[in-house]
Parts: C-alpha cells; sequence; structure tokens
C-alpha cells in the first residue's frame, strides 16, 4: 500500500514486504529450489563499498542459500556495490573479473526469493563486464549474448523441490502441506464477502503476550503502561526522522511488546525476558520506572532539530530524508516551506480540483529500512498538502467517517449495485478519532470490480467531494512471479469534503483512500489494511518464517510454488496462518 499519509515508522511494512526490488522478475526458471536457494554455488562477495552489516547480511545469505567462498578466484559469482571498473580492480583482478559473473548485492536477494539463480542481465555490476557476466551468469535460461542455443547449462536443471519438509519439521507451525490446495480462481465463489456480525470474540486466554509476533499479542489501544510506550515511541520517532530505521525498528518492536503486557510495570523484572527488551531498553525501563520519565526522550523533545523535523513530517507527502533535506536549507517554520514550495494558499485551499500526482516507482512501504531514497509524494502534493496543512491535521471523530462511509457507499452502489466494503484502519481498531478514512471494496462478481475505482472517484469528483487524487493505481491481474503483488488492488489516494447536504458538512477536508480488491483478496486487504502495521506486518513474518508463505494486502501466496490462497472470512486467514482470531480493536500493536 504505497503512499499512504507518510508516517512516523521507519521500516513500512503496512501490508507488504521485505526485498528491496520493485522490479517484476522474470519468469521462473526450470531451476528451481532446494533447501538451499542457489545450491552448489560459489559466491565471493567483494567488500568494498559495503557496510560492515550489509557485508554480515550478504554473507549469511551466501552462507544459507549458497556457498561462500574466500577469494575471487574460485568463486562463479562475484557480488559487488561497486560499480566503477578501477575501483574493482583494487580488489580483483581484472582478469579474473572476467571470468566471473559480477553482479550488484540485489541478484543475490532476488535469486534467493525467487528460489535459484536469475538471469545476470539486470544485475550487472560494471558496465565493462556486462557481456562476460551474461556469459558466466549460473542462471540456466541460455544467455541473451555470448552462448548458443546448445551450450550446456553451468548448472544443470534440478527437478523442482518443494520445501514442504522444511517447513513442516517446525513444531509450531502449521505445515504448507497442511494447508489445502488453493482454489481455481476461474471457479472460485465468494461466500461471505461481508464482515463477520457479529463480531468474534477475541480469547484472550489463547493469545499470548510474550510472544514475538505482534499478530499473537492482544494490544489494545491504550494499554496500562501506555506512558512508558510513549517514552519509546519518542525515540523511535527520532531514530526514524534521522533516518536510522534499524534502531527505530528496535524501540518499535521494544514498545510493541510492551503495549500488549496486561500488567502495570513496576520492575524490570516483570519485563526482562520479554522478547525485544534487551539490556539496552531494560535500561530505559528500569530509569522510567525510577524517574518517571526517560532521558533521551526527554531531550529529543525539547531539541529543535527534532520538533523541526517532526513538524516538517506531519505534512503529508514529507517523509524524513525530505525533511532533513528542507532542514539542511535551514528551513525551520511551515511558512518557510510555503516560500520554498511557493504555496499560494487560496490556489489548493477552496477549489475543487484534481491534482493527478506523477505515480513513483513502487517501493514496497513494507520494505522497512531500505526505502527509497526520497521517500515522499513529491513537490506538487508537498505544495497540495501544505495548503490543506490545518484541515488534514484535524482529526475525524467516528461519526463522521461513518458518514463519510455511507456517503461514498451510496454514490458507488448508485454505480454498481452488489458491491461491499469495510472501513479499516485505525477506524476498524476502535480509535476514537482517526487521521484519515481507509475504506476496502469488492464486488461478489470479480469482473465488475476492475476499473471501479477509477469511476469512484471520478464520480465523487463529479459531485464535488473528491477534491484532489494524490495517487491512482490500476488494477493488474494477479502476478505470482512478482516479489510483491502490489497490482492486485485499484487504490486511491485522495481529498475529500462531505457534501453540503450532509449534517457533517463544515467544509472541512479529508484524506480518504479508497482500496478496491478483487472478491478473491478482499479479506488479506481487509486485514492489511486494518493494521495496526505492526501487527499485519507481523503476520507476514508469521507466514513468511512458519509456512513459507507470503502474505501482504493484496494476496496469500505460497512461496516455493507461487499458489494462491482465497480465504472466505477474515477468520479463515487466521486459521490458514493457524493463529488465534484477534479481534480488530487488540490489533492496535503500534503506539
Ligand atoms: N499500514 C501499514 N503500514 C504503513 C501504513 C499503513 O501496514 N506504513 C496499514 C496498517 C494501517 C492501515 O494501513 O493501520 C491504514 O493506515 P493509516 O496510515 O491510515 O493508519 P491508521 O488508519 O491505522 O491510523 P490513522 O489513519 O488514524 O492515522
Ligand atoms: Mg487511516
Amino acid at each position: 500500500m504505497p503512499f499512504k499519509r507518510p508516517r512516523p515508522n521507519p521500516t513500512q511494512g503496512g501490508p507488504n514486504s521485505e526485498s528491496s526490488s520493485s522490479r517484476p522478475l522474470p519468469a521462473k526458471q526450470t531451476k528451481t529450489s532446494t533447501a538451499k536457494g542457489l545450491p552448489d554455488m560459489k559466491i565471493y562477495i567483494v567488500q568494498a563499498k559495503l557496510d560492515a552489516e550489509s557485508i554480515a547480511t550478504l554473507t549469511g545469505l551466501a552462507e544459507r542459500h549458497s556457498g561462500v567462498c574466500r577469494n575471487a578466484e574460485d568463486a562463479e559469482v562475484l557480488i559487488t556495490a561497486v560499480s566503477m571498473r578501477r575501483r574493482l580492480e583494487r580488489h580483483v583482478p581484472w582478469e579474473i573479473a572476467k571470468t566471473k559473473a559480477v553482479v550488484t548485492p540485489q541478484w543475490l536477494r532476488d535469486s534467493i526469493e525467487h528460489g535459484g539463480p536469475l538471469p545476470c542481465d539486470d544485475y550487472v555490476a560494471i558496465g565493462d563486464l556486462h557481456e562476460t557476466t551474461v556469459q558466466h551468469c549460473p542462471d540456466c535460461n541460455c544467455k541473451p549474448c555470448g552462448c548458443s542455443d546448445d551450450s550446456p547449462s553451468p548448472t544443470p536443471p534440478t527437478s523442482p523441490r518443494p520445501r514442504t519438509a522444511e517447513l513442516s519439521s517446525s513444531p509450531t507451525s502449521l505445515s504448507a502441506a497442511s494447508v489445502p490446495e488453493p482454489a481455481e480462481r476461474a471457479v472460485y465463489v465468494p461466500e461471505n464477502l461481508l464482515p463477520p456480525d457479529p463480531p468474534i470474540p477475541t480469547k484472550l486466554e489463547t493469545l499470548d503476550y510474550t510472544s514475538r509476533y505482534a499478530c499473537q499479542r492482544p494490544a489494545p489501544l491504550v494499554c496500562v503502561n501506555q506512558s512508558l510506550v510513549r517514552e519509546l515511541d519518542t525515540i523511535r520517532h527520532s531514530r526514524w526522522l534521522e533516518g536510522e530505521d534499524r534502531s527505530a525498528l528496535s524501540y518499535e518492536r521494544a514498545a510493541s511488546v510492551i503495549k500488549a503486557y496486561p500488567h502495570k510495570i513496576r520492575s524490570l523484572a516483570q519485563v526482562v525476558k520479554l522478547p525485544f527488551i534487551g539490556t539496552k531498553i531494560g535500561g530505559l525501563i528500569e530509569q522510567y520506572l525510577n524517574t518517571g520519565t526517560i532521558l533521551e526522550a526527554e531531550t529529543i523533545k525539547g531539541s529543535e532539530r527534532f520538533q523541526t523535523l517532526s513538524l516538517f513530517a506531519s505534512i503529508y507527502g514529507i517523509g524524513p530524508s525530505t525533511a532533513r533535506r528542507l532542514y539542511d536549507l535551514n528551513l525551520r517554520t511551515l511558512e518557510d516551506l510555503e516560500i520554498y514550495y511557493g504555496v499560494e494558499r487560496d490556489d489548493v485551499g477552496r477549489q475543487s480540483q484534481i491534482v493527478e500526482v506523477e505515480e513513483k516507482p513502487q517501493h514496497p512501504r513494507w520494505m522497512r529500512g531500505q526505502r527509497a531514497a526520497d521517500d515522499g509524494l513529491g513537490d506538487s502534493w508537498i505544495r497540495v498538502a501544505l495548503g490543506l496543512r490545518e484541515d488534514l491535521a484535524k482529526r475525524i471523530p467516528r461519526a463522521e467517517v461513518e458518514e463519510m462511509g455511507r456517503v461514498v457507499i451510496t454514490e458507488l452502489n448508485d454505480l454498481k449495485p452488489g458491491c461491499v466494503s469495510t472501513i479499516v484502519g485505525g477506524y476498524r481498531r476502535g480509535k476514537r478519532e482517526s487521521n484519515d478514512v481507509d475504506i476496502v471494496f469488492t464486488h461478489p462478481d470479480a469482473s465488475k470490480v476492475k476499473g471501479l475505482c477509477k469511476s469512484l472517484v471520478r464520480r465523487l469528483h463529479e459531485r464535488g467531494m473528491v477534491t484532489h487524487v494524490m495517487h491512482l493505481s490500476s488494477f493488474h491481474t494477479h502476478d505470482p512471479l512478482r516479489l510483491h503483488h502490489w497490482d492486485n488492488l485499484e487504490k486511491a489516494l485522495t481529498v475529500f469534503i462531505l457534501p453540503p447536504t450532509s449534517p457533517f458538512y463544515d467544509g472541512t477536508r479529508r484524506r480518504l483512500d479508497l482500496i478496491f480488491a478483487s472478491p478473491e483478496v478482499y479479506w488479506t486487504a481487509v486485514i492489511g489494511w486494518t493494521g495496526s502495521i505492526m501487527f499485519q506486518r507481523d503476520i507476514r513474518q508469521w507466514a513468511k518464517d512458519k509456512l513459507g508463505m507470503k502474505f501482504d494486502s493484496s494476496g496469500i501466496t505460497r512461496r516455493y510454488d507461487s499458489k494462491e490462497f482465497y480465504p472466505k472470512t477474515e477468520k479463515e486467514v487466521f486459521e490458514l496462518f493457524g493463529l488465534q482470531w484477534v479481534d480488530p480493536t487488540w490489533r492496535n500493536a503500534d503506539l
């Protein structure tokens, strides 16, 4: 779910995840994975230009999924972040480099994700080595250049070997093999597209606040240790603003664990064994217990830099890197930003206009810590958001969220009768006031969903209700070979105003996100967009760790064979993953 309101969240997972490539992968090859993703392959990692953490990560990946060599000469594949020949030559003799596939670190990540070596063409690290890299690439496809159709593959194709055994060996896991085969898309008949009614009670006793996974911990809207959570969240927010995503994630995880801890914390001993509470966090908790605050959080709150970066990042479309850039330009107030961006408030404030902001390449927002350098929506949207900032900063009470839902659904049903929908996001988790309204829609007849998002936005615009659209994505059929199935949903991120006939009308602009899912993935979309961020991210992590499955708001896929699963109710999603049901109001795993 790209381009939602930038929020103080570093590792933006949201409904989707972790490899840094947003490019569609080439078709899967006949050579498929064994327990090791890249069996019998020798990899050498050129350390130049990689920081210690990346070296450790890449080495770990190579060790787990392949084989690591101590010198370049013995390797088939050289992984390097270096892009200049001269620089590479300082580390690897050119004559040797020419006999290897010399590729970027992304090749390793993508190949592992893919379950076998990918063609190197798109991952060539050094321009001068393009041809030799393609020639020596260990993928089993014929090389686009340099080899003939009948040249033998460096590693002959092996027959596919599903990773089922490996998966089912985990004692806590629901084996992927035990999951029923997915229904064929063509014969899928949705049986229950409406939210369960009456709500399914959460059996708190079956949930586990000590779990490493937020999707197993019951987290209320406000917990008994809320002020401690807030202190930790201040540090997290600061780290996020400073681009220190890994550190931010540590604080986010610790705060999330505390959020679900059901007792008032009076001594560190109560929580010291909980996951993600290490020595550092433990020290901070102790400090909080002794003094009622965490010194670092208090210092952060008092810092001018933090206050300014927070202010800038509160503008929809400005992410941390843009905020820091603006700060470095010596801008300090929103008025400074107005001048910098050339905002004429009357222009954007009251006119009804569709501002379609150019869509950027979609970097999975959930690929925490690996986001694009520029995390915002672009200058044209920032200009609009600055002009609307007073309206957009106002929280939306529940009754008004419901009114907005009613109005939109009425318009939609005029357009296409029979649609069903769920208001998701913070509203569904019980928040008394929301920053925006998120609604997921579908139609029991899948063929009627396509294009509906655009038609609805057009209709709402014609009726003066949608004034701005900053992202409108179109629907593509699900492509299971993509790393992230973003395109199974149609999304419109808009600015909305209630019609003057509404009893709630007061002219305030509101952010409204419309998400259209095909009926097969309606419930995964509902879960992904209900959040909270940490809750849905840990469902994804759980699905990956325990079942070898991919989960995001646009679908569920089994990794080893890319088969899709279509749960028919929200509860079925939990059942499929072997998770206990958690009512949305207990999914508040973030602050
Ligand atoms: N989401 C996510 N990761 C993100 C952003 C969003 O998983 N980085 C998912 C979970 C969120 C849901 O989308 O709960 C809706 O996102 P919002 O930004 O609208 O956040 P909420 O609706 O939870 O709160 P509010 O809108 O009140 O700020
Ligand atoms: Mg929301």
